[in-house]
């Protein structure tokens, strides 16, 4: 596995992505600490540098790598390629710098998510939406959420799942206000943590 310099000094990201994934390190690191503690913190780190690693890319790009590691397209990819930047970061974050594979499935899943997400793919997927430095009002209000809903809930689990489908929730009225696609994971994930919150409360 690579160490976070060797990360840093190959990304050509913009300032204002460097300054969201560095965002995004710290917020994965705390909801890990918080959350998952049995996540190696270092891991976790390099992740969180590697989400956005193609996000600037050209579509053309995005689709040359997507031939390369042989990643098959969905309807919605097709038509949204931005969507693709995290299926081809985790393709590189495995392949150039040896991650391993539950770091690059976070890095996979953190744009839709899935339904039942690992520990790893949820630290990832949420710190990307609430990291300090998203200043849109949604990701403003997620954060917020997220922080009284840890005040406020007995328990620790309640609290992030309930984050989880707001999160999903306020993407998909964006979507739906923009008559854009839904990808059927970020439903199915919507989906599963209502389904583990009722599990919970009834
Ligand atoms: O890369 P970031 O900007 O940090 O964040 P991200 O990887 O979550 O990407 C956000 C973008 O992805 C945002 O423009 C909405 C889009 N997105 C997320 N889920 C879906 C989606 N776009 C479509 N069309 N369908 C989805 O289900
Ligand atoms: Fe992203
Ligand atoms: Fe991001």
């Amino acid at each position: 596995m690579t160490d976070a310099n060797a990360i840093l000094s190959s990304m050509t990201i913009s300032e204002g992505r460097l300054k969201h994934t560095l965002g995004v390190a710290e917020a994965a690191k705390e909801l890990a600490r918080v959350h998952f503690p049995a996540l190696d913190e270092k891991t976790v780190e390099l992740a969180a540098l590697m989400h956005d690693y193609t996000k600037e890319y050209p579509a053309e790009k995005q689709f040359e790598l997507c031939a390369h590691y042989g990643i098959e397209l969905t309807e919605e990819e097709k038509t949204t390629p931005k969507l693709l930047h995290a299926k081809t970061a985790a393709m590189i974050a495995s392949d150039r710098f040896s991650l391993p594979s539950d770091a690059c499935s976070a890095i996979y899943w953190h744009t839709t998510g899935r339904a039942n997400m690992t520990p790893f793919e949820i630290v990832i997927y949420l710190a990307d939406y609430i990291e300090e430095f998203r200043d849109d009002p949604s990701c403003i209000k997620l954060r917020e959420f997220y922080k009284k809903a840890m005040q406020k809930e007995l328990d620790k689990t309640t609290a992030l799942y309930k984050t989880l489908v707001r999160s999903f929730d306020t993407t998909i009225k964006h979507l739906l206000a923009d008559d854009k696609l839904i990808c059927s994971n970020t439903v199915q994930a919507r989906n599963f943590y209502i389904n583990q919150l009722n599990a919970v409360t009834f």
